[in-house]
């Protein structure tokens, strides 16, 4: 499984993957996950929000176990965030039939559509809208950087936009899930265990800055004469920086737009994207308010948030228990299962990275802990099920 995906939508220069969400890259990943279904006999179905499920056992019967992650990726992202999870799924499903187990319960594998929001700027789209956490008006006018709607881009894709929207009927389908997710962090590579399970997941968001000024010629225009834009924004990403060591948080300018974006024009207009999180809600407002009000000018809005999550305490103690008192640890990483547990009992169970490297082409884990993960969440089934 994972040799197959391997080659999809891998970048040549970088080696970074770029699966954004209903680009053809995308697509492949998708017909892998429905090959995969077709392949273990599994019934495979695309619900309105285009997440895809492969369920074995009858899903109308309820209190289904769901497990399973997301495919699509960051721009030049690494192999293991989302697909360790999904390619783990299948794979703990196999185990489960080695083992010769008869699930007493429905057991799912899902694969979660736009998770990173790469594309149109919402992370978790596919599960935010099962959920009913986005409008699916607001959803349907997203656009991309060259202007495309997610309404359009999902059309093509084959995808209704005009059915997307909370899905109270399946999430009624579902007692449990349990997302597998490569680590984003050194917390596991200090300890001798392989996996370990999630307790609670930082709140956080990403805020627009529009930063206006003047276009004019950068050889001609004497400084003093100048409205450069450009100079609001650098301060503004120093002041971040600082703000967040302060408050022993979060900030991140890693996405930037520039009108008319020449070497040898003054900008008129720099768009910048802020990332914060922190461990609680009050402090991560308080910084972000610190961090637009540092921006001289700009005009800041917010495009997501996400509360803080605090996985379900008694699923949570299950896990751990049944894999022999792991390591629980608390992430700054957004994931589906953090949408979803608004809805329904969630937990995460985290492989180890040896470098804690994500978001990047150096994003790995170990073979040997890839199968521990599988054996981990193998276990967790047995005794869910
Ligand atoms: O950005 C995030 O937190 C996640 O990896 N989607
Ligand atoms: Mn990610
Ligand atoms: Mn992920």
């Amino acid at each position: 499984m994972w040799r197959e995906l391997l080659p999809v939508g891998r970048d040549g220069t970088t080696g970074g993957y770029r699966r954004h969400a209903w680009t053809a890259a995308d697509g492949e990943c998708r017909a892998w996950f429905a090959e995969q279904a077709a392949s273990r006999g599994l019934a495979y179905e695309v619900d309105r929000n285009g997440n895809q499920w492969a369920w074995l056992g009858d899903p109308a019967a309820g209190d289904a176990v769901v497990i399973g992650s997301h495919l699509d990726s960051v721009p030049d992202g690494g192999a293991y965030d989302g697909p360790l999870g999904v390619v783990s799924s299948f794979a703990a499903l196999d185990a489960l039939r080695e083992r010769g187990v008869t699930p007493g319960r429905p057991l799912a594998v899902v694969n979660f559509g736009d998770e990173e929001g790469a594309r149109f700027g919402v992370a978790c789209v596919g599960s935010r809208l099962l959920t009913g956490v986005l409008d699916p008006e607001h959803a349907r006018g997203l656009r991309d950087g060259d202007g495309v709607l997610l309404a359009d881009a999902m059309e093509r894709a084959g995808q209704d936009p005009a059915a997307i929207g909370r899905d109270d009927e399946r999430l009624a389908r579902i007692g449990a899930f349990v997302e597998l997710h490569v680590e984003q962090g050194r917390y596991l590579a200090d300890t001798p265990h392989p996996v370990g399970v999630a307790s609670a997941i930082w709140p956080h968001g990403r805020w627009r800055f529009d930063f206006r000024g003047e276009a004019n010629h950068a050889g001609t225009t004497r400084l003093g004469d100048r409205d450069d834009p450009m100079l609001a924004y650098a301060a503004t990403v120093l002041s971040a920086r600082e703000l967040a060591r302060t408050a022993g948080a979060l900030a991140t300018f890693g996405k930037i737009r520039v009108e008319p974006n020449g070497t040898n024009a003054i900008a008129s207009l720099v768009t910048a994207w802020l990332d914060s999180r922190a461990a609680d809600s009050a402090t991560l407002d308080t910084l972000v308010k610190e961090i637009a009000g540092a921006a001289e000018g700009a005009e800041v809005t917010r495009e997501s948030y996400t509360p803080v999550v605090d996985f379900d305490v008694p699923l949570r103690d299950r896990l751990s228990r049944v894999l022999g008192g792991v390591p629980v640890l608390p992430t700054g990483a957004g994931h589906d299962a953090g949408i979803l547990s608004s809805a329904v009992p969630t937990a995460m169970l985290f492989v180890r990275n040896p470098t804690g490297v994500s978001h990047s082409p150096y994003e790995y884990a170990e073979e040997p802990d890839c199968l521990a993960g599988i054996v981990a969440l193998a276990d967790v089934l047995q005794d869910l099920l």
